[in-house]
């Protein structure tokens, strides 16, 4: 038969389509086993090759649990809500609802193509009310245990958004959404207390088997810092600056105190300070500048000191001057610290530019001018010194609280009601969801209110509790809180009344493998874990770690360069599924590389893969031919080769090493077609299942054309015999001009190439061949070799 791949595809997916070939028991699973991929954000634009990279490489992991025999529950869905989508709507000029809903269909038809193990009737959408419902009783959940508040803060904002962004959106002081530069901008906003959980969040990163450079991002973000927080009495004043230090062994050398400009005790002692004039005025520069650029170590330093005022310091007794500078943060620490300049070069810098005192405390790894400390080291003098002047230890953590509210309308609208008699009111659960209101101009205004300000019938509303008039909360809830809990709600689509079924979840959860994009490991996946260990401690759910392994995927490159838009080389790969199948591209994907590093996409090398398929083809048509199957003892090494690409492929697709599983395939392929005269059913069964994974469609079809009435992805992961597959060594002789000179240990199999040089390096051989010519080499595989000279 003739090899046509895209009427075999369509086929098949027919077929699968039909019987819902993919559904498991949810209730009764034999070995359940949940393995999750990020779910995709869906682009106006499509279905992106970088995605199909991604949902192969998971799916093809999925395909051999269950051929292992686990009852594989692969769900797909929408991150649909958020700025992405409302970006582009603006751009567009349509309604982010019309649009998403066509994007979403699109999507859904090309990943219907990529031959996937996805049970359609568990999708996903975060946008729709029926989820986001559960979003906002999430939030309640949260606001109720007092891990949700709202809090005046100097947040970051994008004026090009339109609205104000969590820290883990601001990368390199610009917005992860459109790389705009973000501001500071004081505005009341609602945080999550996802600092309440940085110990665990860091503690639980040992329990948990992901990619190792994943827990390194999250660790270094949560930031842990053990130090010591030590108080300046103010002279003159019954208040004291506290300051946070890594190094208390150094305080006799701290000759000046810094606070961050926007330090509160700057106010509390406004008429105090006599330059209060420059003090404002420095102040207002510093408004303008980023976090990142004030911690930049290359900016030169600036300051105000605060005159009129003087800070003791506690150990030397002596009184010290206090600055202001933009390098001290007022969101770290304590916001103040004392400054070493001997031993911080950072203080030193500052220190040499406005003449203040430099005191060294250290010297040849002992201290020195600090009284009676001098010449202990300094871990011993840290708690000595601690001691003596009553310090308190202190952990500080660089993470930060998790800002969700955003001043847009794609959003779950934050389910709270402002009341002039009750105050802030949460929505009554049985209230939900608060439906996002159709509204023609969705946006955003750039004031610091949502578009749904603006929208009367949504903002009026009566108290819950008093049942007087009241106000809505109009602003939306960040994608990310859509996106951190949708892994509990996939198995429980459906279920009405809860977010999810408590004997479903016990059931299904945690995710068994995850996979996805480094660039989420401290958003998405950090954000996830905070909200699993509130669901844990909420005694909804009996894990903390929603993921018990992760595995980041490389990312996809064309032609050496990032795929992206402003490059315009975007691949779509509808063009591709259309002239090549699914399989070949699935097996393309897999091949360029290391799934964990990437690959470089480029056209020319999809021919040599589909030439791999063909071949594949053609054996099993010869298969048929052949009818039957020859076995005994003289296989040919057929038996040996075949536990051998068994073992091979297996130990690869445990590790996701899919490129080198590949290559293996393609080896047996290869040993196959040399011995297509002897080839034994069992050959080509072997090769089919362990292809299956790859190329689910094809290996189906040969399935079914070799006689077989079941089904290729039904069938049991071949097994391996280690005593097989183990290499025999023999002892082979080493001749020169046919006299045994030495012997050599080869496995057996050995070809001439690798025992000569093996031999040639023998001192016995070596004496003799020295300063000679070889005429020739004899050489009889498993037996000897004969050096003439
Ligand atoms: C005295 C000292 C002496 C310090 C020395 C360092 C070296 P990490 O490791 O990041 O926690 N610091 C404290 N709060 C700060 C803030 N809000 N903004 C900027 N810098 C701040 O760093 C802690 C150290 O960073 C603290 O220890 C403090 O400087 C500074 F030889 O205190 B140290
Ligand atoms: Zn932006």
């Amino acid at each position: 038969m003739q090899f046509n791949p895209i009427t075999i595809e369509e086929k098949w997916r027919k077929e699968w389509a039909k019987t819902n070939r993919w559904k498991v028991d949810l209730h009764n699973p034999r070995k359940p086993y949940y393995n999750l991929m990020m779910f995709p954000y869906p682009s106006a634009e499509g279905l992106h090759i970088g995605n199909v990279y991604a949902f192969t490489g998971s799916d093809i992991h999925g395909r051999f649990r269950r051929l292992q025999g686990n009852q594989v529950f692969e769900p797909i869905g929408f991150d649909a809500f958020g700025i992405n989508t409302e970006n582009f709507a603006i751009k567009s000029n349509v309604h982010p609802a019309p649009l998403t809903k066509k994007s979403i269909d699109n999507f859904r038809e090309q990943l219907k193509k990529i031959g996937a193990l996805f049970d359609w009737d568990f999708e996903i959408q975060t946008n729709d009310p029926m989820y986001y419902k559960w979003t906002q009783w999430l939030f309640l959940q949260l606001y109720k245990k007092g891990l949700a508040y709202r809090k005046k803060a100097d947040v970051d904002w994008c004026s090009n958004c339109k609205t104000a962004l969590a820290a883990e959106q601001v990368t390199a002081g610009k917005c992860e959404r459109c790389d705009n530069a973000v501001v500071k901008k004081e505005l009341e906003q609602w945080f999550l207390k996802i600092t309440d959980y940085a110990e665990k969040l860091l503690k639980n990163l040992d329990t948990i088997d992901w990619s190792s450079d994943v827990k390194t991002v999250q660790k270094n973000w949560i930031g842990r810092s053990e130090g010591t927080e030590i108080e300046f009495p103010i002279v003159n004043s019954s208040l004291s600056i506290r300051t946070f230090t890594t190094r208390i062994d150094t305080i006799f050398g701290s000759t000046y105190v810094v606070l961050a400009p926007d330090h509160v005790l700057v106010e509390e002692f406004k008429e105090r300070i006599i330059n209060i004039d420059d003090v404002e005025k420095y102040q207002e520069e510093t408004k303008e500048k980023t976090d990142l650029e004030r911690s930049d170590l290359t900016r030169e330093k600036t300051g105000v000191e605060l005159r009129g005022i003087r800070a003791i310091n506690p150990a030397t007794k002596s009184e010290v001057p206090i600055w202001i500078a933009d390098y001290i943060l007022k969101g770290y620490g304590t916001g103040a610290i004392m400054a070493v300049p001997a031993h911080d070069s950072r203080d030193l810098e500052f220190a040499k530019k406005f003449g203040l005192p430099v005191r060294e405390v250290i010297a040849n790894e002992t201290l020195c001018n600090s009284g009676k400390f001098n010449g202990m080291d300094s871990e011993e003098a840290k708690k000595k010194i601690s001691e003596e002047i009553r310090a308190q230890s202190s952990v500080k953590y660089h993470l930060r609280d998790w800002l969700i509210s955003r001043q847009r309308y794609w959003g779950p609208p934050i389910p709270i009601i402002y009341c002039d008699n009750c105050g802030i009111v949460p929505v009554p659960e049985e209230d939900l969801p608060v439906l996002l209101p159709d509204i023609e101009d969705f946006r955003p205004t750039g004031t610091d209110k949502s578009p749904l300000a603006s929208v009367e019938k949504f903002v009026n509303t009566t108290c819950p509790v008093c049942k007087s008039s009241a106000k809505r909360e109009t602003d939306v809830s960040d994608t990310f809180l859509d996106s951190s809990w949708y892994f509990l709600r996939h198995p429980s689509v459906g279920v009405s009344e809860k977010p999810f079924d408590p004997e479903i979840t016990k059931t299904w959860l945690p995710v068994n493998m995850y996979i996805g994009g480094k660039e989420h490991s401290v958003r998405h996946l950090l954000y996830a874990r905070f909200i699993t260990m509130v669901l844990h401690d909420l005694g909804l759910i009996d894990f903390e770690e929603p993921f018990s392994v992760f595995r980041a995927h490389g990312l996809l490159i064309r032609n050496g360069a990032k795929i992206s838009k402003s490059r315009g080389n975007i691949v779509s790969p509808d063009g591709y599924f259309a002239a090549y199948g699914a399989d070949t591209i699935r097996v393309y994907l897999m091949f360029l590389g290391p799934f964990n590093q990437g690959g470089d996409w480029r056209d020319n090398g999809i021919l040599g893969i589909s030439r791999f398929i063909k071949r594949v083809w053609a054996l099993g048509q010869s298969q048929k031919d052949a009818s039957g199957s020859v076995s005994g003892k003289n296989d040919n090494g057929l038996e040996k080769i075949r536990h051998k690409a068994i073992a091979r492929v297996t130990e690869d697709l445990e590790k996701l090493r899919y490129n080198t599983a590949i290559s293996g395939l393609m080896e047996y392929t290869n040993s196959l077609g040399d011995n297509k005269e002897i080839l034994r059913l069992v050959d080509i069964e072997t090769l089919l299942v362990l292809l299956a994974p790859f190329a689910p469609h094809i290996t189906e079809e040969l399935w079914e054309q070799t006689g077989h009435k079941d089904s290729v992805h039904d069938q049991s992961w071949p097994v391996f015999d280690e005593a097989l597959i183990k290499e025999k060594t023999i002892t082979m002789p080493v001749q020169i001009n046919g006299k045994v000179r030495a012997t050599i240990n080869v496995p057996s199999g050995t070809k001439e190439g690798e025992a000569s040089s093996l031999a040639l390096t023998q001192e016995q051989i070596q004496k003799w061949t020295e300063g000679k010519e070889i005429k020739k080499v004899v050489f009889v595989e498993d037996k000897l070799i004969n050096f003439v000279i």
